[in-house]
């Protein structure tokens, strides 16, 4: 067997979207198990003009803790080279046998535009380009058109990109690798049937050390850690329509394993232990969609192994799946903060549209649970849904005048492709099934008459001060979400009386150090601050 190639990862993504993708890391442990070499090329910290500032957004939204001088003092700021310059080098030099892309639907476009700058060489070198990912997978069709990609991977891509590179290594064919979509020279597409789900215990750790050390620090609640992604779970076991995990569980549906997934405990403390000791990891990212999605036995097996561990660590949770029990065995071993998708407020437009069942008194009572053992949270919400009104927002902000939670956000509604509210849009009329969609601090992306995308942004423009001030303040509260000079002028003093009164102070270290915050400044979106929270959509 000849020796290993070369792949060249290509990561598109924009500043304040700071957690590392768990799938390049992932795919670069396996593929240098199999003796190639593996690089990256990751557009996060440079300005590439791709019009999202998730975060810059988010802080104007009063949704986040300010942190920039804790980002600076570890050295995390933009580049000040062009990305375009620094491809063309990375690639003449490094000479790559294959690219390979992972996308969501909103990094697509950017994505393209990166693959722009290598055309030239991949025609010259006769180089393919193969990309994968969540849109990729629920928009195949779109994505093999553009003239860049020679094959998408559609679902997982432990072993199709395993399969591909070892035939790229012994120049054999691949037209017929399970998982793609593959494109001849003439066109013509070879699609490739799925195989069941990865078995997840099978996968080594993954490896970060192909990314950029500032790559491996993220803030969370005003200071900034050594954080790393770790896999629990895969797959969600519930179906809100807005979210991607029910297609995902239809599109392994029948193929001899469900799509969720637990890792065996045991792998999960070796990867915990190896990242503490060896890379000296400070705080822990649980990505899972559910975290607490696992019975007495594994939570019971987690506390115990967790114990050893004892890094403060971000987890995502449904209000459902918490009590009295688990919360405070979890603050014990370290939990430090956990963010919550509540995302409507009104209990009959929730359960019809999103499939989301609670009562909102649950939602409440639940949500008492955290700050009794001393950890924050956050409460994600979402507006612009498909037959929302604002009067329908505003119940949405009634809930969360009730939930006393660390940071309350709110994000436009996007329908990407592969959820069941993206069909339901498509029905509507309200998209059309080619448009691709952008990440969810942007502006609203559906234009519906009893909706309006400018409503929607006054909602979202007030929305942390409707929740936090007392209600005879709404009228100039409501005045406050015009964008004219009185309106802009209003909710300028307004946000300054947040800050002062309401917004929570960056954390002390919880490790036990004592930080000085005095000197924190409030960031603005031209300041381009970090992602801060978790993530966003859950
Ligand atoms: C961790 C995570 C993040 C991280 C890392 C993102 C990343 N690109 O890896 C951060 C915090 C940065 C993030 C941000 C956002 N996220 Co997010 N995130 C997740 C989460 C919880 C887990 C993803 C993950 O790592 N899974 C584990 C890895 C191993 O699997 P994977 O990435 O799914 O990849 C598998 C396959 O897709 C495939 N694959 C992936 N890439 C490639 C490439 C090739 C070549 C091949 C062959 C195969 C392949 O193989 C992998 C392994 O089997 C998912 C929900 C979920 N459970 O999937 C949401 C999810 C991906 N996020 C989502 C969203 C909306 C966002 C944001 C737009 C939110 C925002 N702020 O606006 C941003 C987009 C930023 C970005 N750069 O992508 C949506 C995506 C919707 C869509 N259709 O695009 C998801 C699906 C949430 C949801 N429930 O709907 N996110
Ligand atoms: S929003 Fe969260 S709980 Fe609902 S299906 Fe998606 S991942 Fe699961």
């Amino acid at each position: 067997m000849s020796k290993g190639i070369k792949v060249l990862f290509i990561y598109p993504n924009t500043y304040g979207m700071n957690m590392l993708p768990p799938a390049i890391a992932l795919f670069s442990a396996i593929l240098k198990k199999d003796g190639h070499q593996t690089k990256i090329f990751d557009t996060t910290y440079y300005a590439t003009d791709h019009g999202i500032d998730s975060d810059g957004s988010k802080e104007e939204g009063l949704n986040v803790v300010p942190y920039q001088k804790e980002m600076e003092k570890k050295g995390l700021r933009m580049k000040d080279t062009s990305w375009k310059d620094d491809l063309k080098k990375l690639v003449e030099e490094y000479k790559p046998d294959i690219f390979i892309m992972s996308s969501t639907e909103d990094m697509w476009e950017l994505g393209i535009r990166i693959l722009e700058e290598v055309r030239d060489f991949k025609a010259k070198f006769n180089v393919p380009v193969l990309a994968g990912g969540v849109f990729p997978t629920f928009a195949p069709e779109i994505c093999i058109k553009y003239d860049l990609i020679d094959m998408i991977c559609v679902g997982e891509g432990e072993e199709a990109l395993s399969d591909v590179c070892k035939r790229v290594q012994n120049k054999k064919d691949f037209t017929n690798v399970t998982n793609l979509w593959v494109k001849d020279k003439n066109g013509n597409i070879q699609k490739n049937s799925i195989t069941k789900p990865v078995d997840i215990n099978k996968n080594p750790i993954i490896d970060t050390s192909l990314f950029e050390e500032a790559r491996l620090y993220r803030p969370m609640a005003g200071k900034v850690y050594k954080m790393y992604p770790i896999e629990t779970i895969r797959g969600c076991p519930y179906t809100c329509k807005f979210c991607n995990s029910p297609d995902q569980m239809k599109l392994y549906k029948g193929l001899g394993h469900s799509f969720f997934r637990k890792k065996k405990m045991d792998l999960v403390y070796k990867e915990l232990k190896y990242f503490k000791d060896v890379h000296k990891v400070e705080y822990n990212y649980f990505w899972a969609d559910t975290f607490l999605a696992m019975n007495k036995k594994e939570f019971d097996a987690f506390i115990e192994m967790y114990k050893e561990i004892k890094l403060p660590f971000w987890m995502q949770t449904r209000p459902e799946t918490i009590n009295d029990y688990n919360i405070s065995k979890l603050a014990e071993v370290g939990l430090h903060r956990i963010s919550f998708g509540v995302e409507h407020g009104n209990e009959e437009f929730r359960a019809k549209i999103l499939d989301r069942r609670w009562k909102n008194n649950d939602i409440i009572e639940k949500l008492k649970i955290p700050h009794k053992y001393g950890v924050a949270f956050s409460v994600n919400n979402i507006t612009g849904f498909p037959t929302e009104t604002k009067k329908l927002a505003f119940d949405t902000i009634e809930l969360n005048r009730h939930i006393d939670a660390d940071n309350a956000n709110i994000y436009s509604f996007v329908p990407f492709h592969g959820t069941p509210l993206r069909t339901m849009c498509e029905e509507l009329g309200l998209i059309k099934p080619e448009t691709i969609t952008k990440c969810l601090t942007n502006k609203p992306i559906l234009n519906m008459p009893q909706y309006p995308p400018e409503e929607i942004e006054e909602v979202k423009k007030c929305f942390s001060l409707y929740v936090k001030f007392p209600k005879n303040r709404w009228k100039q509260i409501e005045r406050a979400e015009k964008n004219d000079k009185e309106g802009d002028k209003i909710y300028k003093e307004l946000k300054k009386e947040y800050l002062e009164k309401y917004m929570p102070k960056p954390d002390a270290d919880p490790h036990g150090g004592a930080e000085d915050f005095k000197n924190v400044e409030i960031t603005t979106s031209k300041n381009k601050p970090g992602h801060e929270d978790g993530l966003d959509y859950h």
